[in-house]
């Protein structure tokens, strides 16, 4: 029998393709190297640095599995679903960041726009020299996305859009917008729009004092009769699908996502708990925390075997929405499980900043949340099961 591997129970390892483990090396040595050293600084001040988009684009991190003619590596999901574990493995925010502009704003542009949109914004998006964003929730529309204020009146040659979105990650330093209205001209059904910083009636106010995920920027999207062209209108898609098709990709990479944040929960509880001693002993000596450290294992490694059995159905074409909210559900809910059991494991310790594990509790929270909350999945799951919606 082969010797058991403790960081890696069913050997993940094995099953990647050599593309996919030299893309995860690139993306961890980055996120190691020149992520970490700044997580701090970034988290306790609230600032968001730009140039972490322009460094993930030279490394080509950014839109990762779409064609190498806009610019981008044409990689697998598997390979995009193990940068987010490496990335978030430093912060969710830098994922936020980054799987923003892959999924929610570079795959709608290539997926539902004209060449000519993707020509004009791909590459710079690539390259993170362009940073973008993706409006769909308002402030009354969060969970209920249908229920959607902001409108695009047809007015001669274009669109005039008004409307606010709410908790709008990247939007104060975005030179894109990837938003979504509702569209009288088409039957009131909702549209993508792409528009550029800078269109006048288009602004963008930070939200400040986050408590969690403050290392990414958030902020309003606000439209005062922001009037563009019809070459702003994604051509390619009506209807709610749209958004849900770029946040079914989104939601697949935050399932990896917070698997490498509660892996640095689990791997810095292990250690600590080694080192700490109590009682005359370690406290990794003890039977509680051997549990707690068994079920960090446990839920980690079934977490991940099922996010890349997602992402190998993703990449055959596969994979069903439901699929999807099943293992950022499961997840997400597990990984703040983990921290939270982790930021005990370290006592007093836990609350610091040094420590960080409680940087990672704060920020699950908010991963718990976006992109369909947790018991906003097991509604999808639960109507999957029995025919029956119980949103309303
Ligand atoms: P429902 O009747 O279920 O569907 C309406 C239309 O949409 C289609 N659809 C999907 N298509 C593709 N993929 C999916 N996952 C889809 N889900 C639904 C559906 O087939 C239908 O199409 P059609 O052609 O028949 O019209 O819609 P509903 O209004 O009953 O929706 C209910 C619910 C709960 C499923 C949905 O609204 C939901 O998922 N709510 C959660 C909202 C959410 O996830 N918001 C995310 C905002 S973006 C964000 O958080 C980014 S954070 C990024 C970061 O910083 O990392
Ligand atoms: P609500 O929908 O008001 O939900 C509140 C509570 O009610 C939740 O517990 C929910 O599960 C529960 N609930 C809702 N409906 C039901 C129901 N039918 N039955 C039972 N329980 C229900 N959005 C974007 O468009 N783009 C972004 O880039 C983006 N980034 C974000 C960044 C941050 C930091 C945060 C916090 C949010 C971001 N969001 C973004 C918004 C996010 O997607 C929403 O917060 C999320 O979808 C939940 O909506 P809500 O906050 O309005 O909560």
């Amino acid at each position: 029998m082969k010797k058991f591997d403790w960081s890696d129970p069913f050997l993940l390892e094995n099953q990647l393709s050599e593309e996919e483990r030299l893309i995860r090396d690139t993306a961890r040595d980055f996120a190691q190297e020149r992520l970490f050293p700044r997580v701090m600084e970034a988290y306790e001040n609230e600032t968001t640095d730009r140039a972490v988009f322009e460094e993930m684009g030279e490394l080509g991190l950014l839109g990762v599995t779409l064609p190498e003619d806009y610019g981008c590596a044409a990689a697998s999901y598997v390979a995009y679903g193990l940068v987010a574990r490496e990335v978030e493995r430093v912060d969710s925010g830098y994922r936020s960041m980054m799987s923003v502009q892959s999924s929610l704003v570079m795959y709608p542009i290539y997926t539902y726009g004209s060449e000519e949109q993707r020509l004009k914004y791909l590459p710079k998006l690539a390259s993170g020299e362009w940073v973008g964003c993706f409006g769909l929730t308002e402030p009354d529309a969060g969970s209920d996305p249908g229920g959607m204020k902001t409108r695009a009146d047809k007015i001669d040659g274009g669109y005039r859009l008004t409307g606010t979105k709410m908790w709008i990650s990247n939007s104060p330093i975005a030179d894109v917008f990837v938003v979504w209205a509702k569209s009288p001209a088409h039957d009131n059904q909702i549209r993508g729009f792409v528009l550029d910083k800078g269109t006048s009636g288009l602004s963008a106010p930070k939200i400040h004092g986050k408590l969690s995920l403050r290392a990414s920027i958030t902020g309003e999207i606000v439209m005062d009769g922001v009037e563009v062209g019809e070459d702003a209108l994604l051509p390619h898609v009506a209807g709610l699908k749209g958004p849900f098709g770029c946040l079914n990709r989104a939601r697949y990479g935050i399932s990896w996502g917070v698997l490498g944040a509660a892996e640095d929960c689990w791997h810095r509880s292990r250690s600590y708990a080694l080192e700490r001693i109590q009682f005359g002993k370690p406290l990794a000596g003890t039977q509680l925390v051997q549990k707690k450290l068994a079920d960090m294992q446990t839920e980690i490694t079934l977490g991940l075997q099922a996010s890349l059995r997602v992402g190998r159905l993703l990449d055959e074409n596969l994979a069903a929405p439901e699929a999807i909210s099943l293992v950022k559900r499961n997840n997400c809910g597990k990984a703040l499980d983990i921290s939270r059991q982790s930021r005990d494991i370290h006592g007093g310790n836990g609350i610091m900043g040094e420590y960080h594990v409680m940087r990672h509790m704060q920020n699950l929270e908010t991963v718990n949340t976006y992109e369909g909350t947790h018991d906003v999945h097991a509604l999808i799951l639960g109507r999957a099961q029995t025919g029956l919606q119980a949103f309303y």
